[in-house]
């Protein structure tokens, strides 16, 4: 089944995504998610200079071997812009495969683990008050697990939180310039551990709460701030540290038994391997996409798997609704799958321009059996959303120093 052509598209409904079309010959389309937020051109460059011209004709059932000619191929392994290529083509094949096969892709991994996908939930606000309504509406909807985010006091914009926005797709799809935010390590730690308290005080245990400190902190105060959670049983602490030294977690390990989660930048199996095979942490949030497509991120949950360590996919809204999907069979499959992030079914133009049909029912995901992924791209509507140059902010010590993203 020879791949006939290959589209690149990138579209704004409310926020930047890239996504790619493998067309086979008989008809047959495939797609994959390739967003690199705040970088999203790179990825289109490194697609359709680099990766189309080398895939026209080769054999679209060959999905293993494509990875492989695409990542040992290119000599330059590794790396966000690149994986994220790879990984949107890979998706793409695995679309065609299961459509081919007349199967949903989570049949071709080996079936389902499970009925339903258990999601976390983003409750955000400017104060405690605020974060804890909307973690009571979580609840109320039935939702197992919430992450909660608040604005620290005295600080100017919190990363992670909504900054007084609507919705993710109006905060992270109109920043023309990085915005700059200030960062106060003192005033985080004196801050988080209350709202910790205040919110196991007022809704009891039985729901899972996680958090995620972005990477700001350094070892040992993220040591510090583990155990100051200690009481409070978190699911998980995301990023506590930047991923880059893997010890780092090494030294927070030895410090306290409030679970790890960490990976969202991983790109390759090798960059979540020392820290899976010493157990330093609990969960790996390396995203299908950013980690190279389904081919390897099956090999990380078999490997992980080992170590008793467990799948929980990045799933922030910069992540397209085709990365949503995949995410879905993937998690429907992985034996080792912990819980997925989510933020919600997306705004009217977003659903415009994905058409798929996923399913809360308390607290867990379900979508249709559909060969493939089962998500469409309907390329008229995302026509009307041109591409919006939008990035990240950045984040400085309140002496101006650049700090951790
Ligand atoms: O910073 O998706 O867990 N979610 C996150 C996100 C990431 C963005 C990066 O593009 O950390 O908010
Ligand atoms: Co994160």
């Amino acid at each position: 089944m020879k791949i006939k052509d290959i589209k690149v598209f990138v579209c704004c409904p409310g926020r930047n995504f890239v996504t790619v079309k493998v067309i086979t010959e008989d008809g047959t389309y495939g797609l994959g998610d390739a967003t690199l937020n705040g970088r999203e051109m790179a990825v289109v460059a490194y697609l359709e200079e680099h990766i189309v011209p080398c895939l026209l004709g080769r054999d679209a059932h060959q999905i293993e071997d494509i990875w492989q000619y695409l990542y040992k191929g290119a000599y330059w392994q590794n790396g966000a812009v690149s994986m994220a290529a790879i990984g949107a083509i890979d998706m793409a094949l695995w679309d065609i495969k299961g459509k081919l096969a007349n199967m949903p892709v989570y049949q071709l991994l080996g079936g389902k683990s499970r009925k339903g996908v258990t999601v976390y939930g983003h409750a955000n606000g400017e104060t405690i008050e605020e974060v804890l309504n909307n973690l009571g509406t979580f609840i109320k909807e039935g939702y197992k697990a919430v992450r909660l985010q608040c604005t620290i006091p005295n600080t100017k914009g919190t990363y992670g939180t909504m900054e007084g926005k609507k919705n993710y797709y109006e905060l992270q799809g109109n920043r023309p310039l990085p915005p700059e935010q200030v960062w106060s390590t003192d005033r985080y730690m004196n801050f988080i551990p209350e709202l910790f308290k205040q919110a196991r005080e007022k809704f009891g245990y039985e729901i899972a709460l996680c958090h995620d400190v972005h990477s700001r902190l350094t070892p040992i105060e993220a040591s510090r701030l583990c155990k100051l959670l200690e009481p409070y049983k978190l699911l998980f602490i995301e990023d506590a540290v930047t991923t880059e030294n893997a010890e780092g977690y090494k030294v927070i390990r030895e410090h306290t038994d409030t679970p790890l989660a960490t990976g969202e930048k991983f790109n390759t199996l090798w960059d979540a391997k020392e820290m899976i095979q010493n157990q330093w942490i609990d969960y790996v949030r390396t995203a299908v996409p950013h980690g190279g497509g389904l081919t390897p991120l099956k090999k990380l949950a078999d490997f992980a798997s080992l170590h008793h360590v467990r799948m929980a996919p990045h799933g922030a809204p910069d992540l397209s609704p085709v990365c949503v999907m995949a995410h879905m069979h993937f998690n429907l499959w992985a034996p080792n799958f912990g819980v997925q992030e989510f933020i919600g079914f997306g705004t009217p133009e977003l659903n415009e321009v994905f058409q798929y049909k996923i399913e809360l029912k308390e607290g867990l995901l379900y979508m249709d059996d559909k060969p493939g992924w089962g998500i469409d791209f309907v390329e008229e509507a995302a026509k009307k959303y041109p591409y919006k140059r939008s990035y990240l902010p950045v984040n400085r010590l309140e002496d101006g120093t650049l700090w951790n993203w």
